[in-house]
């Protein structure tokens, strides 16, 4: 069964024995991080919870987390079996994908409007919005669904980024140029705008969780995915002191403005290779206004040293997303793995039936804007390998690289800015590693050039003097 919201989805987690319920007291700090961590370990092990944590010392509102660090817990937000493999998980994904877009509809009635509070009102405080890694500059929102619209064309985005809380009213929020939100800002600021109007959904259905984190094609609306991806429509309505379209069934929402050019320093933040980041200047939400659930429930996130929610949440879609739009240049190309590391090692499987085809995946792959920005290693394996069977793809590397003339380096390439390895340049090289089966260059060796038929010259001579 698809959850219908965020609730359901928590009491399908429950039943399926994949919730952890903790009623005694815990401590913000650092125990929430720390509980945190150690269900992602037990998750690399394959087990690991999701958690709800009812009594947050200092906090009335309970705060679930975790609930995406297991891919069992990703095959259930798509109403799947929990023990769904890996790659019937990822082929099931690519089916919704093309089920694009399933348009949300507009309901005037919405849960996520049962408590309203305005202006002096507001007071983030209330809500257990903890620090997850004793580094961190401040406690983070890790798990919001971020919503502007496009100030040229109208067109609403979400996407799922931190955000710092500064103040009972104010949060830090990074708009990274190459993502949407970065993209409105801009459009904002080019239009003389003094602000971009923004609201947070926090408490989300698993599909707008996991659309939040998906990088579908620029001119996709992520309501519409997120439909997709559950199969019927998203319900959505009008918020209060924005003119956006908001989740009705989310727990949470924030509403705001982020007023342009204004920017004060944020970070440093545990992020999800695994290190740090640093402080910076980033701009701000200025929050207007909050309206939640009856007895809401907050929703949290663990990042750290991989494998945590980060790639539990993202997996899926980021191998979706580079599959799809390389798949359209290079149609070997059989199923694509970009989970197993963030987006930083992918691997490809394809059907390969003469030399070199692999440097057309290869190229295919490098074509798309998510693994040209990010990824830093593809293996490419043939398509009797699972590439999300990494035991199979070491075996693949065992007996099918050739070391002398199965490698590429690309130079000067874009990297992802977090990678440590690229620290504030954001370029580097990248290597494509060939671990399929030689093919032969051509079946049959050329036996030499072809030569004019007798008499070509004879009829040559005839032509021209006939057809002058
Ligand atoms: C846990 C988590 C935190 C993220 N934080 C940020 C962030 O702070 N800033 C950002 O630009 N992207 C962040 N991302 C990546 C974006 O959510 C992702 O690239 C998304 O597809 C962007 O959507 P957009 O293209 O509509 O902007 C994060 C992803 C995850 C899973
Ligand atoms: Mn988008």
């Amino acid at each position: 069964m698809v959850p219908k919201d965020f609730r359901h989805f928590l009491s399908i987690l429950g039943d399926e024995k994949e919730l952890l319920t903790l009623s005694e007291e815990v401590p913000p700090e650092p125990d929430i991080g720390a509980i945190g961590r150690a269900t992602c370990d037990m998750e690399m092990n394959g087990g690991g919870p999701a958690i709800l944590c009812q009594n947050v010392s200092g906090y009335n509102i309970p705060l679930a987390f975790c609930l995406h660090a297991s891919s069992r817990r990703v095959a259930l937000s798509l109403g799947l079996k929990k023990n769904t493999p890996l790659k019937s998980l990822f082929q099931e994904f690519c089916k919704r994908w093309d089920k694009y877009p399933v348009k949300p509809v507009v309901v005037d009635d919405a849960p996520c409007k049962e408590v309203i509070k305005k202006g002096a009102q507001v007071d983030l405080t209330e809500f257990p919005i903890v620090r997850w890694n004793t580094g961190d500059g401040g406690p983070y929102v890790c798990k919001g669904a971020v919503i502007t619209k496009d100030p040229e064309t109208g067109s609403l985005n979400f996407g799922m980024y931190r955000m710092q809380l500064k103040d009972k009213n104010r949060f830090g929020v990074p708009v990274v140029p190459a993502h949407d939100i970065g993209r409105h800002y801009q459009k904002a600021q080019e239009l003389g705008k003094k602000e971009l109007e923004v609201a947070v959904a926090i408490g989300n259905d698993p599909a707008v969780s996991i659309t939040s984190c998906s990088p579908i094609p620029p001119e996709w609306e992520e309501y519409s995915f997120a439909g997709a991806l559950k199969g019927e429509p998203l319900s959505l309505v009008q918020a209060e002191t924005v003119d956006l379209l908001v989740p009705a069934t989310s727990e949470i929402i924030i509403e705001g403005r982020i007023p342009v050019g204004k920017t004060a320093v944020e970070g440093p933040f545990g992020e999800f290779p695994g290190y740090y980041s640093h402080t910076r200047r980033t701009t701000e939400i200025e929050v207007s206004a909050i309206t939640h659930r009856n007895d809401p429930i907050f929703e949290g996130l663990y990042i750290g040293v991989p494998w945590t929610e980060c790639d539990g949440v993202s997996h899926m879609a980021n191998s979706v997303s580079v599959f799809k739009e390389a798949k359209q240049l290079a149609p070997e190309l059989e199923s694509f793995n970009l989970a197993s590391s963030w987006c930083l090692v992918g691997i490809a499987s394809m059907k390969k039936r003469y030399a070199g085809q692999d440097k057309k995946v290869m190229n295919a792959i490098l074509a798309t804007p998510h693994a040209s920005y990010g990824m830093k290693v593809l293996l490419i394996v043939d398509h009797d390998i699972d590439p999300f069977n990494l035991d199979q793809v070491l075996w693949a590397m065992a007996t099918r690289f050739d070391a002398s003339t199965g490698v590429t380096f690309i130079h000067e390439a874009t990297m992802n800015p977090l990678d440590p390895i690229a620290p504030g340049k954001a370029y580097g090289t990248k290597m494509v590693l060939n671990l399929t089966e030689p093919k032969p260059p051509q079946p049959i060796p050329p036996i030499g050039i072809v030569k004019p038929p007798p008499g070509t010259e004879g009829w040559r001579e005839i032509l021209q003097r006939r057809w002058p």
